[in-house]
């Protein structure tokens, strides 16, 4: 259906893009997204709207608008998973996935860098914690300009990691224990360093200068002159770089040395393809798709709005963050890379069947598709719909990362997350997507400092608080209907680091940024507190396996200091005590396990409303097994809502203090210790 030039607000909001990007709005201006179904909002005209919200959100935004719209589809077909284009379940559906950080997770020879080895040391950890897919991030050749993102070579180890040999001892490691592992593919950008670039810039107009974005400067350019847009970059400055050699301006919408590649040459599609299929027939599961949807760029890359970059923070993300060609792309690259031809030579190896935790079977077929997960920043719950529907044959799984701040809120913000923004979000999420479609749930990242610390600030330290709230965010990403993606540290409750000074930091985002704000005027301890509120370096310190130097991750020095002493939060104090929150992980990725409904059943929300108690109840497609999963969301203890009290024989509960429930009890109170986590199932 055709917007036309003026449509109403409620034809804009019918529209999954328009949904998205208006709620978007909604969710920077710490507004409720209800505002806009009101009757009265939702018949007026978007000019209007626009309007009267210019000194917000600009002069040329209903027009930015609208040609966002013309590009995507205007309804979201919901398919089942089990007519169209996917195999029956995918294994993926069911499974937990965990993020490996390889440089902060086990160093194997001492040099201070975690390393393939290290991995390989460590894969009974995984397998004993329930995990059935492991993704690591960056692990290829590259110079490190922003840890591994910056690929030189996609068909070679990184020589401080390990070698290829390493690496097929890592996947066959992953397949004899009945896990699969994914690798990070990072193709919106290459290295400088990369091979391609270096060709590209040899000569512009030879075949690879299609490879990327270069565009020549004006007659006598040296590179003094206004860039080709004004499009900034994610690392500070413009997204442009002035290439002499080349005499060529280079697009980066990161870091300097992280050049965007071409998406519309069809010889870079074919060579990401080949990239893919060479990694698949080594045995690997999949790729985690690193900014995959910045990967088409609007033709002739126009200036962004000037208006509209100031309220997302990057001028020039209109013409890139889901652009034209964006849906074409993803469906070719599952074809050509991600899918199985049945002349493929069959991959070095295959994951084994898994009976339980730890009796595995026999190697499994090869899968006939790849998992392609995709990471997706800037995309609502309805793009984000459009990129991984059951029926649309582009992505599996996307990441939302909405997730990670509330309302009105960005990562640099200091303040304390709101656990009912984490219901009300999810809540909303839930209630959107399709039976047959899946969404990741995820925390926490390498990316961003760490959900429990935005959760208790301070009080991170206190091993209760601690310890409870990571149950209680566990439970959520492990029983509420998705795909978990756990991240290193996450089950053993790490916490947020103390950095003090600077040259704790080592991330290429933070340091441009303390960069920026010093030469902005902001004085020294300005400076510091404006990055280490939102540091990536927080969830990037060494994995903390025993108490002592080192933490059990180096006999060296660590490429990152880990500033965190606190006791009781490390793998070797948690593996024996049975209420300790690896645990609690590990209880309760068995119990999903065992019972399919806790994974896999359909989900209802008895108490939408409360800011103080979280629940939903899960149950199988014949209505005959029953769950009840619920939360206290606060710190102190609180009444448990009255038609809830009974009929449930307790599975898992996160012990909350003496008085409060164990397993094995089957009859609940009235009231819930604070942040108390109960798994129980619906007796009647
Ligand atoms: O940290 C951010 C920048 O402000 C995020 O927006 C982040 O850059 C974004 O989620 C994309 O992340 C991925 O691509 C980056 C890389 O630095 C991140 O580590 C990676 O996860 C560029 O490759």
């Amino acid at each position: 259906m055709a917007l036309g030039d003026n449509p109403r607000i409620s034809e804009v909001h019918a529209h999954p893009v328009g949904r998205d990007a208006i709620d978007k709005v909604l969710l920077q201006m710490g507004r409720s997204r209800h505002w806009v179904t009101n009757p009265l909002v939702s018949s007026l005209r978007l000019r209007t709207v626009a309007r009267l919200a210019e000194p917000l959100v600009g002069p040329r935004f209903a027009d930015a608008l609208l040609e966002l719209l013309a590009d995507h589809p205007s309804v979201v077909t919901t398919g089942s998973s089990r007519t169209q284009g996917r195999s029956e379940d995918p294994w993926w559906r069911t499974a937990v996935f965990y993020q490996v950080y390889p440089r902060s997770f086990a160093d194997s020879d001492g040099d201070g860098i975690g390393d393939l080895r290290g991995i390989i040391d460590h894969l009974d950890h995984l397998r004993d914690l329930g995990v059935d897919c492991l993704w690591l991030s960056p692990i290829f050749d590259s110079p490190n300009e922003d840890a591994g993102y910056d690929v030189r070579d996609y068909r070679a180890v990184m020589s401080e990691m390990g070698t290829l040999d390493d690496l097929d001892a890592l996947i066959a490691g992953c397949h004899e224990r009945g896990m699969r592992i994914i690798l990070d593919l990072v193709v919106n950008h290459t290295s400088h360093e990369h091979a391609w670039f270096q060709a590209a810039i040899a000569d512009p107009d030879g075949p690879y200068g299609g490879y990327y974005h270069l565009r020549p400067g004006r007659p006598g350019e040296d590179g003094t002159g206004p860039p080709p847009n004004n499009w900034t970059s994610f690392f500070g400055g413009s997204a442009w770089r002035w290439i002499p050699r080349a005499r060529r301006w280079a697009l980066h919408l990161f870091a300097e040395g992280q050049m965007d590649l071409n998406w519309e040459n069809p010889a870079v599609r074919a060579e990401v393809a080949d990239i893919v299929r060479w990694w698949r027939s080594r045995g690997i599961d999949g790729f985690r798709l690193d900014v995959i949807n910045y990967i088409s760029k609007r033709p002739g890359l126009p200036d962004g709005d000037e208006a509209i970059g100031a309220l997302i923070g990057f001028p020039g993300i209109e013409h890139y963050f889901f652009g034209p060609r964006l849906h074409e792309y993803l469906h070719e690259l599952r074809g050509a890379g991600f899918t199985r031809d049945d002349s493929d030579p069959p991959p070095t190896s295959t994951v084994r069947g898994r009976h339980d935790d730890r009796a595995v079977g026999e190697p499994q077929p090869p899968d006939r598709v790849g998992v392609m997960v995709g990471e997706t920043p800037g995309v609502g719950i309805e793009m984000g719909r459009l990129l991984s529907g059951a029926s649309r044959e582009e992505l599996d799984l996307v990441f939302n990362f909405d997730v990670l701040d509330g309302p009105g809120r960005i990562r640099w913000d200091d303040y304390r997350y709101d656990l009912a923004y984490l219901k009300d979000f999810l809540i909303e999420q839930q209630s959107r997507i399709g039976a047959d479609d899946r969404v990741a749930l995820f925390l926490d990242n390498h990316d961003n400092p760490r959900m429990l610390s935005k959760v208790l600030g301070p009080r991170d330290r206190d091993p209760v608080a601690r310890s409870a709230v990571a149950k209680l965010l566990a439970t959520i990403q492990l029983t509420l209907p998705g795909t978990p993606f756990l991240y290193q540290g996450q089950e053993i409750g790490a916490v947020d680091q103390r950095f003090d000074s600077i040259d704790q930091l080592r991330d290429v985002e933070s340091l441009n940024r303390h960069r920026e704000l010093l030469a902005d005027g902001v004085d020294a301890v300005g400076a510091l507190a404006g990055v280490v509120p939102g540091a990536r370096d927080h969830a990037r310190v060494p994995m903390r396996w025993q108490p002592g130097p080192g933490h059990g991750f180096t006999t060296g020095v660590a490429w990152q200091p880990s500033a965190e002493g606190s006791s009781g939060f490390t793998v070797e104090e948690q593996q024996d005590d049975p209420d300790s929150v690896l645990s609690f992980h590990r209880d309760l990725i068995r119990l999903r396990r065992q019972h399919t409904t806790l994974a896999d059943g359909a989900v209802r929300f008895p108490d939408r409303r409360s800011r103080r108690w979280f629940g939903w109840v899960l149950a199988d497609r014949d209505g005959r097994d029953e769950w009840l999963v619920e939360l206290n969301l606060t710190d102190r203890r609180i009444r448990r809502p009255r038609h809830f009290v009974g009929r449930t024989e307790v599975e898992l509960a996160s012990l909350a203090g003496p008085g409060f429930h164990r397993p094995g009890v089957t009859r609940r109170g009235p009231w819930m210790g604070p942040y108390e986590t109960v798994i129980a199932r619906i007796t009647h």
